[in-house]
């Protein structure tokens, strides 16, 4: 028996490396949950391509990035807010050396990095597929299009463009930097009756840089050329090795983003850009993946958490944030039974975040008690919540 026992489990370790060989030299699927850039002046920038509920933004501020402000996302002659919010259509696939981007990203930029800011630059792109280690971005399509504001303060973020007045991309111009591969052909708005033709004076804003000196500029691109940075949540792409400020948090933003961070507000980083995958994992089923879900292994599809600690309502038992759920809690909790709870905050005793207090909440802390809470993908599975996981 024991011996026949053995075989089995034998059989099971080999089936699983195997599994775990196979794995790792198939594409696994990826998300794109942040795309940061900031221009050569040193202003920062950000930029964000999700909105609304419905993509798992919060419905209120604070916008966690990778979300950003409905109202402000755009203007609406340019259809942008329409656009941003199918703008995830694109799907992405990493097998170890490249990352494959496959549909289209649209994203938005912001002044500052906070996406309750105002937008304005935006780059429209195909098919972008990054390899770190020979540092190419190639894509099918390019396209810079900028909103109002720039046109209100006579500046230009698509790079010496006039994209006319009417704000709307109705003529194409080819522009292939120096004809290198990697730069890719864009669109531009052009014959605009009051404002003229495009007009380059100046290096044109392609889809990436060459280390070769293929002939894309290379600062001035949409994308840039990418090394990894390590990280235990993410695949973080780079095109700079320093993205952690002096207060050693990612220059992620998230700071002027979520009032309890701890981090100081972004410095200024001239030309960092970086991209931010998670890996397409979502054990909860509740639409927000794991390196992302407050409560990683409970669907909490609003991700409320009432006392901002980084682990949602669903999983947070623990209301005196000692990091266990016992009988202190427990008189805490008896305590809100009946009290109001009100979207999108929400009492930190509604568990299931439906707006009362009552004994569907207390079934559900009775099932949390004796254990920390969690586990949260953004706190990298730990108690207490790093600051920079
Ligand atoms: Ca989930
Ligand atoms: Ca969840
Ligand atoms: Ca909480
Ligand atoms: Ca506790």
């Amino acid at each position: 028996m024991k011996t026949k026992l053995t075989r089995v489990i034998a059989a099971m370790v080999a089936t699983s490396s195997l599994l775990a060989v196979w794995g790792t030299a198939t594409a696994a699927p990826y998300v794109l949950v942040a795309w940061h850039q900031r221009s050569t002046s040193g202003a920062l920038s950000s930029l964000f391509f999700k909105s609304g509920v419905a993509q798992g933004c919060p419905a209120a501020a604070p916008f966690r990035q990778p979300c950003l402000n409905p109202a402000n996302a755009w203007v609406a002659s340019s259809g942008m807010a329409t656009a941003i919010s199918s703008a995830g259509l694109a799907t992405w696939d990493w097998n170890g050396t490249t990352m494959t981007g496959t549909g289209l990203l649209w994203a938005a930029s912001f002044i500052s990095s906070n996406a309750n800011g105002t937008a304005v630059i935006s780059d429209k792109v195909t098919n972008l597929t990054i390899t770190p280690g020979t540092t190419t971005t190639t894509a099918s399509t390019y396209e810079c299009v900028e909103g109002t504001f720039l046109a209100g303060v006579g500046a230009n973020g698509c790079l010496n463009i006039e994209l006319g007045g009417n704000g709307i991309l109705d003529t194409s111009v080819a522009y292939n930097v120096g004809g290198s591969a990697n730069c890719v052909n864009r669109v531009l708005n052009g014959l605009d009756p009051v404002n003229g033709d495009d007009v380059s004076t100046g290096n044109t804003r392609g889809v990436s840089n060459t280390a070769g000196g293929g002939g894309c500029d290379a600062i001035d691109g949409g994308f840039n050329q990418w090394t990894i940075v390590p990280n235990p949540r993410f695949l973080i792409l780079a095109n700079q090795p320093n993205i952690v400020g002096a207060d050693g948090c990612y220059m992620f933003g998230r700071a002027s983003q979520l009032s309890s961070s701890p981090c100081a507000a972004d410095a200024t980083i001239s030309g960092a850009s970086y991209m931010i995958f998670a890996p397409a994992v979502d054990t909860d089923s509740d639409g927000v993946v794991d390196a992302l879900d407050n409560c990683r292994l409970l669907a909490n599809a609003n991700q409320a958490d009432s006392n901002n600690d980084g682990f949602g309502n669903r999983c947070d038992g623990d209301l005196n944030n000692n990091g266990s759920t016992n009988a202190q809690d427990t008189a805490l909790f008896r305590q809100q039974l009946g009290q109001p709870s009100v979207a999108p905050t929400y009492n930190a005793a509604d568990i299931n975040t439906n707006g009362s207090v009552n004994a569907q909440d207390t079934a559900l802390f009775r099932g949390l008690l004796g254990a920390g809470p969690g586990p949260s993908g953004i706190c990298n599975n730990t108690f207490p919540c790093p600051a920079n996981p």
